[in-house]
Parts: structure tokens; C-alpha cells; sequence
């Protein structure tokens, strides 16, 4: 059976340990917009968690997880179309979605210090995360940086989990910048980050993450996981919205 991706595009994956696709969304980029406006006006609480960060421009929301139970057009995307074809055939085995997060960056929204994700995701060995960009993702309003080539294996950490300075000081850095409706893939183990929103433009994505159907369905663990975690205290002046300590926004 032939697959999505072509060899050259699988090469690229494991040679760099990223991948960007430009086709194959699996829907409009007008509905996938649409249906992040209405979640991210769903209420404050809920069996979803919304995350919010204080910025110069007032109280905005930074994040939105645990979503595609209650968005049927999410857990279509996420979960039976061409983009859980594509996690698995770069995973090497069918892709059961794992997390699913929508990462706002609105006008003036923080941008994330440097980190693998392997770290902030407990019980799974095989995982690959997705970013598709639901509005354009430039040097301006906080593209993803990577860093290629370095998805073998957990380099040296610092305290919140996030690679330490000297790791960072020596890797080569990348952006990545994304059109609305183009999907970047990248190994747990790829570092990356991105800077800040200082445009005047929003930068919605949509992270899915996926692991492979051998380590099981997780979704539901790493949901009571995460819950369990952040009743406890989180670190005066920073906002929690990982299991690392990877993003740089303030509280609101
Ligand atoms: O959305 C971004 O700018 C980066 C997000 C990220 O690295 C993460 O959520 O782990």
C-alpha cells in the first residue's frame, strides 16, 4: 500500500527529524479557523482546560487542551484523517492520538524557551508531535525554530526541563515559518522554540501529538496525569501550561 508521504519526504524526517507538508490538511483552512474561533470561546471552565497569560495588551488565552471530545470536526481532523495517516507512517505504525493542544499566541503572547517534548510526555517511548499552522507563522509573530539533526536521543536539561544554555549555545537554530494550513511534524526529540508575538497579528496553531498503536491508547492517562500534577503549586510568577516548565508567559 503506498502511503501519503514519498521517500524523500520520509529521508527528510529522518535525516533532519522534522517535516513540513504542504497538502494533505484533511479540510478547509476556513472550517479549521472557524472551529478554533468557537473553542477558544468555549467558557473558562470545563472538561477542556483553557490557559491564559497576562500580555501588554490585557488577560489573553494562551492555550486550549483536551478538546477533541467535545469539537467532532477536531477529533475528525485529528484522529481519522490524512494527518494521523502521516504520524504513522513516520512513526512506522498506525498513530493514535496521544494530546491535542491549540497554541494561541495572540498580539503580544509570550514564546517558549528551548526544549525537547520527549520530557513532557510521561508513558510513551515512540511519540511525534504536529504543529498545523491555523494562521500564517512568521519571524514576526513567534515560527517555531529548530534545531536538525539532533532527534537521537535526551540532551542535557536544566532545572524546568528545557535544554540548558550551554546545549542551546551550541546548537544551530533554524525558524521555521509556516503558511495558514501547512503542517510542520517533528520527533519528540527535536529541539525547538520560538520568541514572542510581537506583530500585530495573531498566531493560532494546532498542536495533535501522536504515538504509535504498540504503546496503546494514552490519551486518556496523560490527561489525569497532567490534572493530577497541576493541582499542586506551580513556581510564583510563571504560568504552568506544560509538564516542563517551557513557556515564558506571565501569569494572568
Ligand atoms: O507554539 C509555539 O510557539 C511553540 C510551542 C511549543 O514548543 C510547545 O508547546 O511545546
Amino acid at each position: 500500500m503506498t502511503g501519503l508521504l514519498d521517500d524523500v519526504q520520509l529521508d527528510h524526517y529522518r535525516c533532519h527529524g522534522w517535516l513540513l507538508v504542504k497538502n494533505h490538511l484533511g479540510t478547509s483552512l476556513e472550517l479549521l479557523q472557524h472551529e478554533v474561533d468557537q473553542i477558544s470561546r468555549w467558557q473558562e471552565s470545563g472538561e477542556w482546560m483553557h490557559h491564559y497569560e497576562m500580555t501588554d495588551f490585557g488577560r489573553k488565552l494562551a492555550r486550549t487542551e483536551n478538546f477533541t471530545p467535545y469539537s467532532p470536526l477536531m477529533n475528525d481532523l485529528l484522529t481519522s484523517g490524512p494527518i494521523s495517516e502521516v504520524a504513522g507512517e513516520l512513526l512506522g505504525e498506525p498513530a493514535l492520538l496521544y494530546k491535542e493542544k491549540i497554541n494561541y499566541k495572540l498580539v503580544g503572547g509570550a514564546g517558549f524557551a528551548p526544549h525537547q517534548d520527549k520530557p513532557a510526555y510521561p508513558m510513551v517511548e515512540s511519540v511525534l508531535s504536529v504543529m498545523v499552522a491555523v494562521d500564517d507563522a512568521t519571524l514576526e509573530n513567534g515560527c517555531l525554530y529548530v534545531s536538525s539533526g539532533h532527534h537521537e536521543r535526551l540532551l542535557e536539561q536544566d532545572e524546568r526541563g528545557c535544554l540548558s544554555a550551554r546545549v542551546v549555545d551550541e546548537l544551530d537554530w533554524s525558524p521555521l515559518p509556516l503558511r495558514a494550513g501547512e503542517t510542520l511534524y517533528f520527533h519528540a526529540l527535536t529541539p525547538h522554540r520560538s520568541g514572542p508575538n510581537l506583530s500585530r497579528v495573531n498566531r493560532r496553531a494546532l498542536y495533535p501529538t501522536y504515538n504509535g498503536v504498540s504503546e496503546g491508547d494514552l490519551r486518556a492517562a496523560y490527561y489525569r496525569t497532567k490534572r493530577a500534577a497541576f493541582a499542586h503549586e506551580s513556581e510564583p510568577g510563571r504560568v504552568r501550561l506544560s509538564l516542563i516548565g517551557d513557556f515564558e508567559g506571565r501569569p494572568a
